[in-house]
């Protein structure tokens, strides 16, 4: 997205648009650099680079009503979950034989399945042998907080420069719905005590790090009647202490999860809802929309498990030579920038277009925005098959611009044989999941889904295929304008799936 473009549109700054490149360019040059590369701390960056953790860190020290680190399944994916728990040595060599094998991927992080910060030994001597092995490689670790005060300087003489903290109140009160319990110099402490000295601490590491000049971005999960209209204010307080970014998640709570919140039946907020809070939240500092909510083992794409091409005895067979490795990753990454900045060049024309369209319709016919879904495997182009995307990422196009709003998971409608049975179930699940968008693209579709999704009023599109995605976007807008259709209200949506 071009960012002079957009900026002076005033439509992402207006609409608070999470990490869109444009917040970027009121940063300092040290500070873009750093989050140029990061899939998280960037939402451009996540269509082309790529992360991974290792799960050292078995511990926790508080209890989340949402989490139960037990559960493991290859087809879950959540914060939390890991298959292989890891030593720091194994952790280190299946770093480097990723960081040689995917040279997209640019950052490790450490998020689980406990709190990193609960084992700092293991998680500080990952970091420590990282540091010197692969300085290429950016250092990220995700924590409740709780312990965070204690070890943010060792972190910084670490060189992590990223550190996310889950920060779900600023209320005790609230805190005592979410949080049964801490365990704090050696002693359990419930209740409402317990969220205090929790909201204490994430409130000084979060200072503390800040001060050090760490970029913190904030994980809050979002819980439908605990914490949903609270989350403005913890949005307002941490952006006044100096956090990055906010990412608002939605609650996973299933009964077959086995956390509380599963087992009492809370339910998880809609797409809507949870887009509403973070359009709320937006007004009070930069957001993050694209998150995936990873397990504390992915590798690969924000999105994509590669997890299972990197087990332990599978490492144990690969020869890494880190210094070839370090060259060949440097071109990639070389050639990353080199087709992103292309591609900015290109969506840059495609803004100017859409403002102009706005000035050339009469007033009372402004166009109302849109939602369209893409099926992409990233690169920030569409590319990928309709009946292959296991998500879909969802843009509204407005007169003034393109925004990313958010990824939806869906169930893979076509994996060949095995699925074919369920095929009619599972595209349903999906055009339910694509409930409130108007347009799909994708690079091919069947005969089938076209026509289920006609008939429930999204359009699929294939003519934009191997298209930058803002680009395609913008230019269906411009056509539905041009031809009259978003004077019409569109069709009435389709019920919502919780
Ligand atoms: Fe991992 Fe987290 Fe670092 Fe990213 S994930 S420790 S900041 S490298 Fe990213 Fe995954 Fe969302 Fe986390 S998409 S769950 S925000
Ligand atoms: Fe689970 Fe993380 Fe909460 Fe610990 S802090 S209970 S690991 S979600």
């Amino acid at each position: 997205m071009d960012l002079k473009v957009l900026s002076q549109s005033g439509g992402c700054a207006s609409s608070g648009c999470g990490s869109s490149t444009d917040r970027l360019t009121h940063l300092p040059e040290a500070i873009r650099a750093k989050v140029n590369n990061h899939p998280c701390f960037s939402e451009d960056a996540h269509h082309h680079y790529a992360r991974m953790h290792v799960a050292v860190a078995p511990a926790c020290n508080i209890q989340c009503h949402y989490c139960n680190r037990k559960y493991d399944c290859s087809n879950e994916s959540r914060p939390g979950v890991v298959s292989e728990l890891l030593t720091p040595d194994q952790a280190v060599k299946k770093v480097l034989a990723v960081a040689a094998n995917i040279p997209q991927m640019t950052v490790l992080g450490i998020a689980g399945p406990g709190d990193p910060l609960a084992n700092p030994e293991r998680t500080l001597e990952t970091f420590r042998q990282l540091s010197e092995k692969a300085p290429d490689i950016r250092l990220c670790v995700s924590t409740n907080g709780l312990a965070l005060p204690a070890v943010a300087e060792e972190l910084c003489k670490h060189n992590i420069e990223h550190v996310t903290i889950t920060i779900n109140c600023v209320d005790p009160d609230v805190g005592a719905k979410i949080y049964p319990w801490i365990f704090w110099n050696n002693r359990r402490i419930k209740g409402r005590k317990a969220a205090e000295i929790l909201i204490e601490q994430q409130q000084k590491g979060l200072e503390m790090l800040v001060e050090r000049g760490v970029l913190v971005k904030v994980n809050s999960v979002l819980i439908p009647g605990v914490n949903d209209e609270h989350l403005k204010e913890v949005s307002r307080v941490v952006k006044a202490k100096g956090a990055f970014l906010h990412n608002v998640m939605p609650l996973i709570a299933e009964e077959e999860h086995g956390t509380f919140f599963g087992l009492m039946g809370q339910r998880g907020p809609t797409n809507a809802e949870l887009q509403t809070l973070q359009d709320a939240c937006a007004g009070d500092m930069a957001m993050m929309r694209h998150c995936r909510q990873c397990r504390a083992d992915a590798v690969g794409m924000l999105g994509e498990d590669r997890g299972h091409e990197f087990t332990l005895d599978k490492i144990e067979t690969m020869e890494i030579d880190y210094a070839s490795a370090m060259a060949r990753r440097a071109e990639v990454h070389a050639e990353i920038e080199a087709n992103r900045a292309a591609q900015r060049e290109q969506t840059g024309e495609t803004f100017v277009s859409l403002s102009s369209l706005k000035r050339n319709l009469k007033p009372k016919s402004e166009p109302r925005p849109v939602l369209m879904a893409v099926a992409t495997t990233g690169s920030g182009v569409i590319n990928q098959h309709f009946g292959h995307a296991r998500e879909f990422l969802v843009y509204e196009a407005s007169a003034m611009d393109v925004r990313f709003i958010g990824a939806r998971k869906v169930d893979l409608y076509c994996s060949g044989d095995t699925t074919c049975g369920d095929a009619e179930t599972a595209l349903q699940k999906t055009i339910r999941t694509l409930e409130g968008c108007e347009v799909v693209l994708c690079a091919k579709i069947g005969y089938e889904p076209w026509g289920q999704l006609e008939a429930a009023g999204i359009a699929p599109n294939g003519e934009h295929a191997m298209e930058p995605i803002e680009e395609a976007v913008a230019a269906i807008y411009r056509e539905m304008a041009e031809s009259g259709q978003l004077d019409r209200p569109k069709a009435e949506p389709q019920r919502m799936s919780a």
